[in-house]
Parts: structure tokens; sequence; C-alpha cells
């Protein structure tokens, strides 16, 4: 008999095909009426199949009282009630280690265009504004200090991007780690008070809320570039705006935002802000190995109980 899998979300037409051999799977967002179809089939669902920005949080995890699962695409869990899941012994699997080198090679591609200007000289030359007048100067990205935000997997592997940039490197952490070469900074403030350029590669959830603050802005200054490829919830996006409209802030590279997928009006008209939409880990090589990891995690947890990359 197959196991019921609930999906929250969309996923590849390869992943799905693996889910149907598999298991019976209940796909939550084709339904008419999702409430009436989760009371019809609560009972037997004992695993789910979702991604970093959707989760599965409380209210969903109390309707299921057979779940014994959650497989998520993606590394970070904030979505998911972690809390409640390992009350109720429920396991929980992200996708870790596979998106590694994606992810930091955005954030050193945004780096690199919000210092450079790349996609505002796009759109220059599309504009045709290169007939008229030449294209201001822009900033020198090699040889800058680069502060990082959260030196976990994606923040090192950023940093290993650096060693042609001739950077010098320093990051915060929750303690100086004892492997790295790079400085450890003792606050954020100093942090941002030293860097050129500031990359966030910190965890979301509420222990990181705001870390990047109106003051952190500020220290960060009007010559100071911002990346974020965490989490939107990091930065006071407010503040960011207004930093950024101010010019008291040099730019910003964002990948995330407070409420995706709603990106302020007023970003969309600056020069010095580069916006992508939240596509740090979406190539076709990464998309498919962590959808292959949350198959074999589900896989694995039915067959031996244990999920392979566990959250707890
Ligand atoms: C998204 C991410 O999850 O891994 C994460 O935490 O934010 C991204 O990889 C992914 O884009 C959607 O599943």
């Amino acid at each position: 008999m197959k196991k019921h899998i609930l999906q929250i979300v969309e996923l590849s037409p390869k992943l799905d095909a693996q889910l149907d051999a598999e298991f019976h799977v209940h796909r939550l967002w084709q339904q008419a009426d999702s409430v009436a179809y989760l009371q019809d089939n609560k009972d037997q669902i004992e695993g789910i199949a979702t991604c970093a920005p959707v989760g599965a949080g409380e209210e969903l995890i109390s309707q299921l009282p057979a779940l014994k699962v959650i497989a998520s695409r993606g590394v970070g869990l904030e979505k998911v009630a972690l809390d409640q899941a390992q009350n109720k012994g429920i396991q929980v699997s992200a996708t870790p280690n596979v998106l590694t080198d994606c992810v930091a090679d955005l954030g050193v591609a945004l780096m690199l265009d919000v210092t450079r200007r790349i996609s505002a000289a796009d759109r220059f030359v599309r504009r045709n504004d290169w007939l008229a007048q030449k294209y201001p100067m822009t900033t020198d990205f090699n040889g800058k200090k680069l502060g990082i935000v959260g030196l976990g997997q994606i923040g090192r592997a950023v940093a290993a991007r650096m060693a042609g940039f001739n950077m010098c490197i320093r990051y915060v952490d929750r303690a100086a780690l004892d492997d790295v070469p790079y400085e450890f900074s003792p606050s954020l403030e100093e942090l941002a008070a030293w860097a050129d350029i500031m990359i966030v590669t910190v965890s979301g959830g509420p222990g990181s809320r705001h870390l990047i603050s109106s003051e952190i802005i500020e220290a960060l200054g009007p010559q100071g570039f911002l990346v974020n490829i965490s989490r939107g919830t990091v930065i006071d996006q407010d503040a960011l705006v207004t930093a950024l409209k101010n010019k008291t802030l040099g730019g910003a590279g964002l990948d995330v935002f407070a409420d995706e997928p709603q990106v302020p009006d007023e970003l969309k008209t600056l020069e010095n802000v580069v916006l992508t939409p939240h596509m740090a880990s979406g190539t076709v090589e990464t998309r498919e190995k962590m959808e292959d990891l949350v198959f074999a995690n589900l896989k694995a947890f039915f067959a031996d109980g244990k999920v392979l990359t566990p959250a707890f």
C-alpha cells in the first residue's frame, strides 16, 4: 500500500513523477476547496513535501494526526513549525549542501552588479542613453573590505569565492570560529562601520529579524553596499528603502524581501539597487539536486524510519 503524501507546492515534473511512482500524492494547491479536501484526507497523510518559502505551519501540522515526516526543498526552515514537529515526533528534513555553491554564486553576482552597476548599465544601453552621454563611473569590487553576516556554509562559500578578488574579509557569527582564516568581528556595528560591502548569509526566523537595523545601515554608510541572499526579514526593509532613497547607503543587491513576492515600488525606481526574485538556488542543476534530496528523504524515512538530512 502506498503511503499518502501531501504536496503543498508545485515542484518539477521529474519530482512529481518520482513521488507518484512511490506514494499516493495529494496535491493541495490543485484542489478547488483545499480546506474540505484536507478534512476528507487528513487521517491518511503521513508525509508532507514542501519548500522553504512555504514551509508547514502550526495550523497545518495540527490538522494532520498521522503526519510523521516533512521534507522541505531548500535550506531555510523558518516557515516549518519545528518545535511543534519535534514535540510530536515528526521528522523534518531540509536540503543543505546541494545549494550552497549556487546560492553563493548569486551573492557574488549581486555584489558585482551593485558595485559595478551592471544591471543599471544594461538599462542605460537599452534606452540608447549611451548615444548622448557616457556611463557614470562605478566602484571597484576587487580589493574591498567584505563583511559577512553569518559564516555558515553559504557565508563560507562566498568567502572562498573572494580569493580571486583580493578582498579583506571579516565576519560576525554567534562566536569566533577556529577553522577559518577570516577575522571575527566583535559586533555587527563594528563590522558595518569597517566594511565596504556587507553580505547577509545568516538564517531567517525570529532570531535574526531586523538584525540589519537602521543603525547598521547607517554605519555601512553612503559608500557602503549591502547584499542579502538570506531572508527579507533580516533587514529592516523600510529603513533600507529610506537609506537607498536618501543615498545614506551606497547601494543594495537584494534577492529576498520582507513580503515576497511584493517588492516596494520605491525600490523599483532606484538605480542604486539590484532586485532579483528569490532565485539564489534557482538553477536547473541545483533545483534538481534539491528535489532529488526531497525525494530521497521521503523514501529513506518510509523505508528506514529516518530522513537523510534531518533538521534536528
Ligand atoms: C528556496 C531558499 O527555498 O533554500 C532556501 O532556504 O530560500 C531557496 O533555496 C527555493 O528557492 C525554493 O524552494
